[in-house]
């Protein structure tokens, strides 16, 4: 067995917490060899509800599972992580706007990002999940003096998995076939679920659906595929936002598939013609713990447009949270 790593997960008493909890102490993240030391963060009135995850986590009895720590405390929780997995957030609430949203998971992501600048190990790899994840992403990047723009990522991986199954149904082909999809953006309902490159069965897929379609049908489908869960299942994703949180940190740790790409909201410098200073969903390949962005892309006039959408929108919110970023 392999000397254990530190992995935080904040929110771990919520919905997605409790769905990835396991499937990390089980070793599915990085395999059998690697023993795990969980560092399970929550707010001070959730703590009882996740020393009941403690119990069953133990009562699991994994073979992979060495270390579980339970806190309110950023510093224990923090500290020397090697993984950070940031889930819990402020949820919307009735009557909320958009403003309040942001400003309320903005005062979570400053001191967020200063602990982990402060407290987790220096090549530490942070993936944010909690909503609105971009602009968190952002907030906590900028107060984490500590850390490069490369350590902390936002999950895009989500809609990318959407996108690869919901065309998989429609032209009746494995998802394992489905190649080079890419989501552009924010996770929101302006992110773009991008066709123009992919191919299917190593066949371009424009080639192989109606453009019509794809326009005007199956991208709205994929932008409110969140929305229609809820709808079904009276409560948001978490089994496949945890699973997508799983595929995005392992890529980026030990490698994406080769002649794949994979979407990861990342720091913009300016690529592809968008704002620089956003954390924007790009295409990415990944190799040794680090992303590379997939570059000189040729995008239509359409595709261009939806961009332009995506990071107007995250400009918005960069304004909104401005105080918050120092
Ligand atoms: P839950 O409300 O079930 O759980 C959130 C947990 O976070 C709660 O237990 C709460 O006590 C805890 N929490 C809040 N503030 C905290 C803090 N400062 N430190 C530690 N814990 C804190 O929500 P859940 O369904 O698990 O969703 C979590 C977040 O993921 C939400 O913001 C949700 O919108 C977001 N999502 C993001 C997705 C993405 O693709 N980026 C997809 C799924 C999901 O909607």
């Amino acid at each position: 067995m392999k000397k254990a790593v530190n992995i935080a997960i904040t929110g771990a008493a919520g919905n997605i917490g409790y769905a990835i909890a396991f499937r990390i102490a089980s070793g599915n993240l990085f395999g059998p060899e690697q023993a795990i030391n969980l560092h399970l963060l929550e707010r001070e009135p959730s703590l009882p509800k996740l020393n009941g995850v403690v119990m069953e986590l133990h009562d699991c009895a994994f073979p992979t599972l060495e270390n579980v720590i339970a806190t309110s405390d950023p510093s224990v929780g923090f500290g020397d992580a090697d993984y950070v997995f940031l889930i819990g957030s402020r949820p919307r609430t009735q009557g909320m706007e958009r403003q309040d949203l942001l400003s309320a998971n903005g005062a979570i992501f400053k001191p967020t990002g200063k602990a982990i600048s402060d407290y987790a190990s220096q090549d530490v790899r942070v993936l944010v999940v909690g909503n609105p994840a971009n602009t968190n992403a952002l907030i906590a990047l900028h107060n984490a003096p500590n850390l490069n723009p490369n350590q902390i990522s936002s999950m895009m991986r989500l809609d990318h998995n959407r996108t690869i199954s919901m065309l998989s149904e429609k032209v009746k082909q494995h998802t394992n076939l489905i190649k080079n999809v890419i989501v552009w953006g924010n996770h929101s309902t302006t992110q773009f679920p991008d066709l123009q490159h992919c191919l299917i069965n190593q066949q371009p897929c424009r080639q192989l659906i109606d453009t019509n379609w794809y326009r005007d049908d199956f991208i709205q489908q994929v932008q409110k595929r969140g929305a229609t869960i809820i709808e079904a299942r009276g409560s948001s994703s978490a089994a496949s936002a945890a699973s997508a949180a799983i595929d995005h940190m392992r890529d980026w740790v030990c490698g994406s598939e080769e002649n794949n790409w994979v979407s990861m909201g990342i720091y913009s410098n300016g690529e592809y013609g968008v704002s620089s200073d956003l954390i924007f969903s790009y295409p990415t390949v990944c190799m040794n713990n680090s992303f590379s962005l997939v570059e000189n892309l040729t995008l239509d006039e359409f595709s261009q447009q939806m961009i332009k959408l995506s990071e107007q929108e995250l400009l918005k919110e960069r304004d909104m949270v401005k105080d918050l970023l120092t």
